[in-house]
């Protein structure tokens, strides 16, 4: 039976669902969503009110997430190969989920934030969010130069969830505000991330819709 995820080979919170499914080799069947098309949202929309990929339905048992670490934490719980993503040890648990809350809530917003106001309408963009945004961005990011510089995955030694939410929040916030070298250890940690095999398969899956990324 399928399992159908319903995202955007562009999307950043989708990339950090498909690496999960990439590192358990879990298939799956994907279903993309053209926002724009005013159809396929309001389609989208009557699934899940929110409006926001990733979404993942199971067929074999009716069960449908959204939220990428829920997604995540549904894959680890039944496939034996996603088990790996969250560690079975509490302690060593925790700290992958507080990780993949860092990387989502103070650097993938943030870069959200950015992106996201590059595309509202002259008139209706926000200057003072993104100033906001860009000082939160620099802030976390120094924390993952402090953690990351030296090798290693985000929480130790094991590649987890916490990297599936790194890849894409490091990997757009260094399109929308570049490391060079202010930022050298969230830049090692990056190149890490980018040579893994499941974000670079991610990261070319991306390639025929970058021209669509708002550059400016
Ligand atoms: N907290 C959600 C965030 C999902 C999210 O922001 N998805 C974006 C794409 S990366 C989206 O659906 N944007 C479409 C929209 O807001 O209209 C998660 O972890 O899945």
């Amino acid at each position: 039976m399928t399992l159908r995820l319903y995202m955007h080979p562009l999307a950043s919170y989708c990339w950090k669902t498909l690496i999960a499914l990439y590192e358990a080799d879990v298939s799956f069947e994907p279903e993309i969503v053209d926002l724009q098309d005013a159809d396929a949202r309001e389609r989208f929309v009557r699934m899940t009110p929110l409006g926001k990929f990733p979404v993942i339905v199971d067929e074999e048992n009716g069960k449908a997430f959204p939220e990428s670490s829920i997604i995540i934490e549904y894959l680890a719980s039944k496939y034996p190969a996603a088990a790996k993503l969250l560690p079975s040890d509490p302690d060593l648990a925790l700290r992958v989920r507080l990780s993949d809350r860092f990387y989502d809530l103070y650097i993938h917003e943030k870069m959200q934030k950015i992106v996201g106001d590059r595309i509202r309408p002259e008139g209706q963009k926000d200057p003072g969010g993104v100033e906001r945004a860009h000082a939160e961005l620099e802030i976390a990011l120094a924390l993952v130069d402090r953690d990351m510089g030296s090798g290693g995955w985000a929480t130790g030694l094991t590649f987890t969830m916490a990297d599936c939410a790194a890849a894409p929040a490091l990997y757009y916030a260094n399109q929308v505000a570049p490391f060079g070298d202010n930022h050298p250890g969230a830049a090692r940690y990056l190149d890490r991330l980018i040579a893994r095999p499941s974000f670079a398969r991610v990261l070319a899956e991306a390639q025929p819709y970058f021209d669509m990324f708002p550059r400016s």
